[in-house]
């Protein structure tokens, strides 16, 4: 079920922690890390290369091809089985709280043999960890905020991993025979940033072969529950799947009652009550006779309720009944309605593919305009310097030439460091056709020095997008404590668009921030961030991001014609209006 890119990437990644804390080479480590990144966003399936074409892969060297044509041929790895029966296992448990390094981890087993996230919080609680060599007060903070963060994920997994169950799942019932209808529904048909567990509906007359086909998918692992009605199952990777099968005729019902949410139902329902009725998964039934009056499309059962058809991505109990009821639900943004990405990597600094890779790729996703901007050199690692980035923009200038349906423009991700300052002078910046800008270090500032930071950065007139603004990671790492209210009046004053990023460890803003924003007259750029060609699909996240935030093609600056989106980007009238359409 899952791609064997992201199996082999996982593996890498294991081997890469399981050297560091066994104490092996960093810079092997540091190598395996490389090539697990590499390999993961690939576009091209990795089982379908031999050894040469698997070394055409950046950062595949011949070592690392040859273990991987052996686990896609044996199913195993045996140089990652070695290591892994060097590290008790308790410690691979510690190395999965995000704030605890693996060297951080093994010293906790060796030092003070704890074994397990329980143990931790003992010796947390205990003050046993601050006199150990690398730990202190402030160790214990971090370690503890990571357990939070780890136990606030819960089970919960990131939408793409998810979405891609489920369509693999679609697909196999989809062309069983007395299939009618098969779709996902609940959370991930909504579209919420992390699904608890995936439901797929089926519409069939006869339940048990879809009932039976489902248990027997190759990625089971587990089956919790077998039932006509419903079944359940676990996956190999741990996520829960509720099929059901409800007959042909209950189709629209089935449908509005899993996609949820629960708030909404219980909204819907209430009406329903209130016009004596009785609704169900079966149907719109009158409460007295019985009598069924609609069933079959989601249309009709709101329809019968005095509502328009409500997008799943709005069915959070966030106003959408009574703005249905006014007529004045928002025109959703979709994906067709994105003409440019306006955030994208090359090799040239951490991305996996070079300028031109990417360049078509984005042009065979149908892009009417496409921004390459790559890191600023304040980020010293990605070692970016000026004559890097006026060569590349030389090289995009000639692609453009080459593109007749979509232009090309050069840009740059700037660093804002911990006075709202970004990388290079204000003379060398006007010269990039747009500049995001993005916070990557000091996170912890304080709210007030946050504030300013940002608002600082908005107020900069080279600068038209904050990239990733709160820079959170799902499970991860929370979102920057500033004064998101002065933030967005900011950005609205200044014209500078907030992102909505697209990756799906991000989605940065969220839909409530975006709403939040909204109010302020914010607009927004909805951008992959993408690394890769195949971030290029992870559009679709964010812009399930942008409708939860009930965002219009109007609210997304890269849904406009170029001339326009110039315009803006041009940042005049900044002293107040943005600019029109
Ligand atoms: P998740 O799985 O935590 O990401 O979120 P959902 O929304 O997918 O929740 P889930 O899987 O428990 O249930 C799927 C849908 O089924 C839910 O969105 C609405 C519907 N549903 C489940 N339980 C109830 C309930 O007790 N009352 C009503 N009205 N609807 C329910
Ligand atoms: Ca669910
Ligand atoms: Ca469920
Ligand atoms: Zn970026």
């Amino acid at each position: 079920m899952v791609r064997p890119n992201e199996e082999v990437e996982a593996l890498l990644r294991e081997y890469a922690d399981l050297v560091l804390i066994t104490g092996g080479d960093a810079f092997k480590a540091r190598a395996y890390e490389k090539a697990a990144r590499a390999i993961g966003g690939h576009h091209a399936d990795i089982s379908k290369l031999d050894a040469e074409g698997l070394r055409e892969i950046p950062n595949v060297g011949r070592s690392i091809a040859d273990k991987v044509i052996q686990y896609l041929q044996t199913g195993r790895m045996p140089a990652v089985e070695e290591v892994r029966s060097k590290v008790p296992a308790g410690v691979r448990q510690l190395m999965a709280i995000p704030t605890l390094g693996p060297r951080k981890a093994m010293a906790l087993y060796e030092d003070l043999h704890i074994s397990s996230v329980p143990e931790l919080l003992d010796a947390l609680h205990e003050e046993r960890l601050r006199d150990l060599k690398g730990f202190g007060p402030k160790t214990e903070e971090n370690i503890l905020h990571g357990i939070g963060l780890m136990q606030a994920a819960g089970d919960r997994v990131p939408i793409n991993a998810a979405m891609d169950v489920a369509e693999e799942i679609v697909a196999e019932l989809s062309v069983l025979s007395g299939c009618e209808s098969c779709t996902y529904a609940g959370s991930l048909r909504r579209m919420r940033e992390t699904i608890g567990d995936v439901d797929v509906l089926v519409a069939a007359g006869r339940s048990a072969p879809f009932m039976d086909a489902f248990t027997r998918l190759p990625g089971t692992a587990e089956v919790m529950a077998h039932g006509m009605k419903k079944t359940s199952i676990r996956t190999t990777k741990g996520l829960q799947i509720d099929l059901r099968v409800v007959p042909p005729d209950s189709w629209g019902a089935g449908l509005q009652y899993f996609t949820g949410s629960k708030a909404h139902n219980i909204r819907i329902r209430e009406m329903a009550v209130h016009r004596k009725l009785k609704l169900s998964e079966y149907g719109l039934f009158h409460a007295e006779s019985g009598k069924k009056i609609v069933s079959q499309s989601e249309e009709e059962i709101y329809a019968r309720l005095g509502l328009p058809w409500i997008p799943p991505t709005l069915r959070e109990d966030r106003g959408e009944i009574a703005a249905g009821l006014r007529g004045a639900l928002p025109a959703l943004v979709t994906e067709a309605d994105i003409r440019g990405d306006l955030h994208t990597h090359t090799d040239l600094t951490d991305g996996l593919a070079p300028l031109d890779e990417m360049v078509e790729a984005a042009a065979r996703r149908g892009l009417r305009y496409y921004a390459i901007t790559d890191h600023a050199p304040n980020l010293s690692m990605q070692r970016m310097t000026d004559e890097k980035v006026l060569a590349q923009r030389e090289r995009v200038r000639e692609l453009d030439g080459r593109h007749r349906n979509m232009r090309l423009l050069h840009g740059t991700e700037l660093n804002i460091d911990p006075d709202g300052h970004v990388d290079w002078p204000q003379e060398f910046l006007r010269d990039f056709d747009l500049c995001v800008a993005s916070v990557h270090s000091h996170f912890n500032q304080g709210r007030d020095a946050l504030t300013r930071r940002l608002v600082t950065a908005c107020e900069n007139p080279e600068v038209n997008i904050i990239g990733h603004p709160t820079t959170r990671l799902l499970g991860k790492r929370p979102g920057l404590d500033m004064d998101l209210d002065v933030v967005f009046a900011a950005c609205a004053r200044t014209g500078t668009a907030l992102e909505i990023n697209a990756h799906p460890d991000r989605l940065d803003l969220s839909d409530e921030h975006i709403l939040r924003a909204k109010r302020y007259g914010v607009k927004f750029a909805v951008n992959t961030d993408a690394h890769a060609p195949l971030h290029l699909t992870y559009l679709r996240y964010g812009v399930g991001t942008a409708q939860r935030g009930w965002l219009t093609a109007d609210d997304v600056i890269n849904t406009w014609p170029l001339p326009r989106l110039r315009r803006f980007l041009a940042k005049r009238g900044s002293a107040g209006t943005p600019s029109s359409p």
